[in-house]
């Protein structure tokens, strides 16, 4: 007999015609599947674990497409996977070639809107909706976000023109208070005390008559009576919203089915903006994620029965942290994270020293700017960000930390390729949009000893600098290979180990090639300055976009000194780069040992 969930496959709308009980089946379903594939191929477990039922609901409610929901930042979004045709695909999620773990709108139609960095949903959500109501064809459009996004500005900037603009957006708060950790900040506490306050337990007229005296109290009363009528849940005010001119709805059981359906089919068909606040528990169903929401918020593959990682790796990350640990007991300095201090390796640090470690939340901006006010002050202070969030931080880079000279250090993590989250997540743009900014050292050490060297500069440093590195651990130490060779290959940073093996080889097929691990992103190394002119050719190799990258300043500083070299650029075209192992990538992009090889052969031989 065929599963429910292989019954939704063969066509989606026969979710609509299942019952109640079918759909709590259905629940049972979903969780099994998306335990049995994250645990052979890695995922956001927890987050996908918590929003089961609320995604079911959705989809048995609305209809998709016209109707649409946007999910913010996406990584909860394999229960809408499942019902929109791609369960049978499902085993590929996160695989090379196979289905992105991510909203993808070429992956499917459903996916209205590519999502992976937070705060974007809202805000789409708006411009589609400006349109479709300007068409009249009653198309709605959901947006689903965590209470860890909802933290983040662009949210803010959001809702700000949310409530002014009046569009029909339902926003369902998925209010599991964890980001990735706890969720830090004062949105976060104001949300706990609408799910504690002291109002839920008091009487319907009591809480009428709180309603009847706060600013638009009646407008709230007119919409919670007619959802009293239908239903029997409670509408407290949620007054930073209804400040906002988002109407309040909640807080409710995020993980009912029952409450889901009877609430949200009340409310979909409203008029102007809606918040409706759900609780839900992060890693529902699986004890050891409901036990550790943070671990199994994004996990590599594990056992299912013990819920222990089949392997664990140490990544460069957890030697900046340690190095951090170990050199905040002789040096004052404060660290800062925007909602990651597990990835980062910063855990050790924030237990040691509290009181010199901040977590702000979802807040790439504001952490580069909190730090140049640390800074100004007169304090030392390192900063952590994924290279691909980083993204967003452009301006505070330029304008609160370069402009001013101000030595912030940027620890950039996830540099270069990325495994599995796919083309929102690759870090291989940071280093052509930082090389653009005046005042700016951007480092991207090669090997473990290297980043040490690069650490203790740091600590004395003053001026503003960037260190980069892979999640992967850098080798302990990479030598140059120097024996007069017409031909050097430069490798930079995190790909210098896979360029040396390369030149290894090719000097084993008589390719007469020196080579140099790299680490001067900018300004150029003076080292290399000066030895360019000895060699008939110069090959660059970057895991990282070709324009304006590493290679491109050395092709530059060539053209501006009459340098006579040839120069060959070995990196990433102008492209995204879709989901796969960082080693599946590599290689697809000729960035393994064999591609490198291949590319410097035809480079040397070529007259
Ligand atoms: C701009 C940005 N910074 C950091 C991240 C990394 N990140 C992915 S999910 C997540 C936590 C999201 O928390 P929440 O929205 O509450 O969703 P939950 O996982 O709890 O369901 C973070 C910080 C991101 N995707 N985008």
């Amino acid at each position: 007999m065929k599963t429910i969930l292989e019954e939704i496959d063969e066509s989606p709308k026969n979710l609509k015609n299942l019952t109640r009980a079918q759909l709590e089946q259905l629940a049972a379903e979903i969780r099994k599947t998306i335990i049995e594939v994250v645990s052979k191929n890695g995922g956001h477990l927890a987050s996908n674990l918590g929003i089961v039922e609320i995604t079911i609901v959705l989809h048995y409610i609305l209809n998709i497409p016209p109707d649409k929901i946007i999910f913010d930042v996406g990584h909860q979004v394999y229960t809408h996977k499942l019902l929109t045709g791609r369960y049978k695909l499902f085993n590929t999620l996160r695989k090379y070639k196979g289905i992105s773990g991510f909203p993808n709108s070429e992956e499917s139609e459903t996916d209205i809107f590519t999502t992976g960095h937070a705060g974007t949903a809202i805000s789409a959500g708006i411009g589609i909706q400006t349109v479709e109501q300007e068409r009249k064809n009653g198309a709605k459009t959901v947006v689903v976000i965590g209470d860890g996004s909802l933290t983040n500005g662009i949210t803010f900037e959001g809702l700000n023109n949310l409530g002014t603009s009046k569009k029909n957006l339902l926003i369902i708060l998925n209010d599991n208070n964890f980001s990735i950790s706890k969720t830090r900040g004062s949105v976060s506490y104001y949300l706990t005390r609408l799910i504690t306050m002291p109002v839920l337990a008091k009487s319907r007229d009591e809480i009428k008559e709180i309603i009847e005296k706060i600013p638009g109290g009646e407008q709230i009363l007119k919409v919670s009576k007619d959802i009293e009528q239908k239903t029997k849940y409670l509408v407290i005010p949620g007054g930073f919203f209804e400040k906002l001119g988002i109407q309040y709805f909640g807080p409710i059981d995020g993980n009912d089915i029952h409450h889901l359906i009877d609430v949200i089919k009340n409310i979909i068909d409203k008029e102007g903006p809606i918040i409706l606040h759900t609780i839900t528990q992060k890693g529902k169903g699986y004890k050891p994620a409901e036990e550790n929401p943070e671990k199994f918020h994004s996990i590599g593959t594990f056992n299912i029965n013990s819920g222990y990682p089949l392997s664990t790796i140490k990544t460069t990350g957890s030697f900046v942290g340690e190095f951090l640990e170990q050199a905040g007991e002789k040096n004052d300095f404060y660290v800062i994270t925007s909602a990651m201090e597990y990835g980062l390796g910063f855990d050790g640090f924030a237990k040691k020293f509290p009181e010199r470690f901040f977590d702000v939340g979802i807040a790439e901006s504001h952490s580069l700017i909190f730090a140049s006010g640390i800074v100004k002050a007169g304090k030392r202070v390192f900063v952590g960000i994924y290279s691909t969030f980083l993204q967003r931080t452009y301006d505070q880079i330029f304008h609160d930390i370069c402009l001013q000279k101000l030595p912030v250090v940027i620890l950039v993590d996830r540099a270069g390729i990325v495994s599995g989250d796919g083309p929102t997540h690759q870090g291989i743009y940071d280093i052509s949009f930082l090389r653009s900014i005046p005042e700016i050292s951007v480092f991207s050490p090669y090997s473990l000893e290297n980043l040490n060297n690069i650490m203790k500069i740091a600590l004395q440093s003053k001026k503003p600098m960037v260190i980069r590195y892979p999640k992967e651990l850098l080798p302990e130490k990479l030598d140059e290979i120097r024996q007069n060779g017409r031909f050097l290959c430069i490798g930079l940073g995190s790909i210098a180990q896979v360029a040396k093996q390369a030149c290894l080889l090719l000097n084993q097929e008589g390719i007469n090639l020196d080579f140099l691990p790299e680490d001067h992103v900018k300004p150029i190394d003076d080292k290399i300055k000066k030895i360019l002119s000895e060699y008939d050719k110069v090959i660059t190799c970057e895991e990282a976009i070709l324009p304006g990258g590493f290679g491109t300043s050395i092709l530059e500083f060539c053209n501006e000194n009459n340098i006579q070299c040839k120069i060959l650029r070995i990196g990433i075209s102008d492209t995204f780069i879709e989901t796969g192992s960082r080693e599946e990538i590599l290689e697809s992009l000729e960035l393994d040992v064999i591609g490198i090889m291949k590319k410097i052969r035809s480079f040397c031989e070529d007259a």
